[in-house]
This record gives C-alpha cells, sequence and structure tokens, in this order.
C-alpha cells in the first residue's frame, strides 16, 4: 500500500524540511506542531528557520497545496515524529554535577496525539535523535492509548501498525541536499516495519536505504555523534598539550595527517550546536560504568572554553605587566565569531558565543563581537558587548579572540596581524 497521505509531527530543523522534501514529491503532507506561530508561518509559505533553500521549497509546497501545518494531528499514512529530545536537568547549571538524562516526554506527547487518528496500516516512524530503548517505548505508549490496533511488540509480523526508528543524520546548512543524497539507517521492529519505511523514504532519498533492528539505528545516530566528539576532544586535548609546549598545533595536526591512516580533526574553542554536545550523553546516562571514553571526551570538550578564558586573562596580565601606566578599561578585547562553527549564523549552544559572553562579565574595558553572519546581537548577550565590523575591530582591538573560522577571517587573516595579543583558537593566524 502506497502513502497518499503523509504527517511530521514537529516542524522545526528537521521535521519541517522532511515535511517539505516530502510534498516537493507531490505527497500530500499534513505537519504538525504545538507553536501556532509556527503554524501560521508555514501556512502563509514562510519558514521560521535558517537553512539554505529551504524557504523556496516550502513556499511552492505550501501555494501548490501539497504542504498545510496543523496544531492537531489529523487522519494520514504514515506518521514521522521529529519531536525535541532535550536533558532532564540544565546542563547549563555548573553546580549540577550528575550526569545529564534525555527528556522524551515530547516522543510520549506527539504519540499520545497522533494514537487518535491512527488506523489500521498506518506506519508510526520515530526520526528525533533517541536514547536506546525510545522507539520500543514509543510503540508501548501508543498501544496503551490505542487497544483496538495491534503493534508490533506484541503483534510481530501482523500489527495493525508499523512502527521504525529511523534517525536523522543531515548537517545544519546542508540539510535539503543531505536529505536527499545521505544514506538511511532504517532500524524497524520488525522486517514489515523496515520494509514499509524504506518504501517511504524512498519518495525522495536517493541515499541508500539499510535495514537494521530499532535499537541499533538508535545506536548508530548516537555513535556517529558520540565517534565525533571523541575525535574533537582529542584535537582539543592535543592543542592544550602542544600551548604547554610550545608546538604549533595546526601544524602538528597537518602533518600527522600525511600518514595514510591519520585524520585528527581540528581544535576549537569547544563543541556547540545543538547535537554533538548533547547525544553523547545519551550514551553516558545509559551505561555509565562503560561509556569512559565518551564521558571524558565530553568533559575535555566542556572544559575548553575555560581554558580559553584563561589564555584571555593571561594575555590582559602580560599587557599590564608590559603596560604599567594602563589600566584594565584600557584594553579593547576583540571577539571575533559568535556562531557555533564557520558560515552559519546559528548563535544557539555556541561556545564562542559563550566565551565572548563571559569575557564581558569581567572585563572592564571594551568587547567588540564581530560577527559577519548576523545583523544584530541576541538580548540574553551582556549589554556591554559591541557588535563590530571586522576592520574597525581590528583597528581598535588590544587582545583579539579567534573563535570561529569564518570565511571572512580566513580571508583577512594578514590583518589580525596588528593586534598585540592574539589567542587564535582556530589556526587562523599562524
Ligand atoms: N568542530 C570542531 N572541530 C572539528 C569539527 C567540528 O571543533 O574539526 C566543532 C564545530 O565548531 C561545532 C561542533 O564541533 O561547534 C559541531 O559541528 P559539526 O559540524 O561537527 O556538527 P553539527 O552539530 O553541525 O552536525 C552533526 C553532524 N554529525 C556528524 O557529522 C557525525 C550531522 O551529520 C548530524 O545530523 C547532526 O550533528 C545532528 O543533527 O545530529
Amino acid at each position: 500500500m502506497s502513502f497518499s497521505t503523509i504527517s511530521v509531527i514537529g516542524l522545526g530543523y528537521i521535521g519541517l524540511p522532511t515535511a517539505a522534501m516530502f510534498a516537493s514529491r507531490k505527497k500530500n503532507v499534513i505537519g504538525v506542531d504545538v507553536n501556532q506561530h509556527t503554524v501560521d508561518t508555514i501556512n502563509r509559505g514562510e519558514i521560521h528557520i535558517v537553512e539554505p533553500d529551504l524557504d523556496m521549497i516550502v513556499h511552492a509546497a505550501v501555494t501548490e497545496g501539497y504542504l498545510k501545518a496543523v496544531t492537531v494531528p489529523e487522519s494520514a499514512d504514515a506518521f514521522l515524529i521529529a519531536v525535541p529530545t532535550p536533558f532532564k536537568n540544565d546542563i547549563n547549571n555548573k553546580n549540577d554535577y550528575s550526569i545529564p538524562e534525555p527528556d522524551i516526554s515530547y516522543i510520549k506527547k506527539a504519540s499520545e496525539a497522533i494514537a487518535l487518528v491512527l488506523k489500521k496500516g498506518d506506519l508510526v516512524i520515530l526520526e528525533s535523535t533517541s536514547p536506546v530503548g525510545a522507539t520500543e517505548q514509543m510503540a508501548e505508549w501508543l498501544a496503551d492509548a490505542r487497544p483496538d490496533l495491534s503493534f508490533p511488540q506484541v503483534a510481530g509480523e501482523n500489527a495493525d501498525v508499523n512502527v521504525a526508528h529511523c534517525p536523522e543524520r543531515v548537517l545544519p546548512g546542508h540539510v535539503v541536499r543531505e536529505l536527499v543524497e545521505n544514506d538511511r539507517v532504517i532500524g524497524g521492529m520488525t522486517a514489515k516495519c523496515s520494509a514499509r519505511a524504506v518504501e517511504l523514504y524512498n519518495t525522495f532519498v536517493q541515499g541508500e536505504c539499510v535495514i537494521t533492528n530499532a535499537r541499533t539505528a538508535e545506536m548508530a545516530k548516537l555513535t556517529e555523534n558520540s565517534c565525533r566528539d571523541v575525535q574533537i576532544a582529542f584535537a582539543n586535548e592535543l592543542s592544550i598539550i602542544c600551548d604547554k609546549l610550545d608546538i604549533d598545533v595546526w601544524e602538528l595536526i597537518s602533518l600527522a595527517n600525511r600518514h595514510p591512516r591519520i585524520n585528527i580533526l581540528q581544535p576549537g574553542p569547544g563543541v556547540g550546536g545543538h547535537c554533538i554536545a548533547v547525544d553523547p550523553w545519551f550514551i553516558i546516562s545509559k551505561t555509565p560504568e562503560e561509556a569512559k571514553l565518551i564521558h571524558t571526551a565530553r568533559e575535555v570538550n566542556d572544559s575548553k572554553p575555560v581554558w580559553v578564558i584563561n589564555k584571555v586573562k593571561i594575555a590582559i596580565a602580560d599587557f599590564l605587566l608590559a603596560n604599567p601606566d594602563k589600566t584594565a578599561k584600557d584594553i579593547t578585547i576583540a571577539c571575533y565569531g559568535l556562531a557555533f562553527k564557520p558560515d552559519i549564523d546559528d548563535l544557539r549552544e555556541s561556545p564562542a558565543l559563550n566565551i565572548t559572553n563571559q569575557i564581558a562579565k569581567f572585563h572592564l574595558g571594551k568587547v567588540l563581537a564581530v560577527e559577519p553572519n548576523v545583523k544584530e546581537l541576541p538580548n540574553s548577550l551582556a549589554v556591554n558587548i559591541r557588535l563590530t565590523e571586522l576592520d574597525t575591530a581590528n583597528k581598535n582591538a588590544t587582545i583579539g579572540v579567534i573563535l570561529v573560522d569564518h570565511k571572512e577571517f580566513k580571508l583577512h587573516s594578514k590583518d589580525f596581524k596588528g593586534i598585540a595579543y592574539i589567542v587564535d583558537t582556530r589556526g587562523i593566524v599562524k
């Protein structure tokens, strides 16, 4: 049976592009989101998130009538759940040393909402990055809400409703291309569940749909992001070791990477974004005794901003020692880059933003922020930070803190040479 109507629950960074891709293949798509503003924005053919090319696809899908957004689920043949899986505890609370626990209550709410409109023959797919066991848990919630329907955990291949986990794996900034080109991991609760999910994704996925079970699919996604976190932690640890030994870590890494089987990633000011710094905790919280390396990597990456701020404090002290007639008020610190990675405007969960804010809180002089990808600073930032053009910052800075390797900075890397003290977390000023 083919899918004529597809519903996507959660119209965020993954749900909306996914809904738009199905609609672009002329499927009727019902997008569901609890946020009325999001629903209204999409129904006007506009988008509420920043992602290249997505605006055009959503606009076309809405105006051609293939995509509509609603706040309450309606009947469909397939439901894809792409809601957030945050933490129960506040990971920014530095006094809380407990291991962050994933909060899958949004998945529970979404499954209870769709349960009301489920019918025999439907397919339910969990796309949200989830701790191992979440898909089976979701199937239990669905079964509890609909005792009149059978589900795979009891009925196996004969289930009325099929259930699978198919984690999203797209890179922010490249979502539209990667949704189509990337391979998909399809973890059905039975072989039939997997086969139906493959049929659904084949609507627009050109990559290979590789079949496994739900638990392995959940772990595959967590493994990918944990692997990257561990590799970045290795690079970050190397940068701290090299600083102590007076070795240029970027030269070192490029030399080591000439070995045919070595591929070290790049150090930075810490790991940001909504995935790499989050997903490893989903493994650690399930298996705290076993996930030693993954846990240590998280700690190494989370502590890098503190190391960077300390470097800035040392630069301030060095300047004052060399200029006894000056005070801290005479020092202008320019922070280059606020986004969580190069050439994007996404400031959420950004170590660069956090470091700039921390500096502004203790520093008595001026703090300039250079971020070519934004027009204004978020209100949450300390009030004494001024958004400044690159040239002006270069002219006025006593200390330059390079936090993001935006293309503008790499292009003008020679201009940083005039700044008396540089803390370069990205290896731009060699
Ligand atoms: N970073 C470094 N050094 C590096 C590479 C990255 O410090 O060599 C930092 C970045 O500056 C950034 C953070 O890591 O702060 C994360 O950036 P990223 O480009 O590694 O990853 P994300 O968070 O944008 O997207 C990741 C991707 N996962 C992998 O590459 C394994 C993406 O494919 C996932 O779909 C996404 O997480 C997700 O949604 O889970």
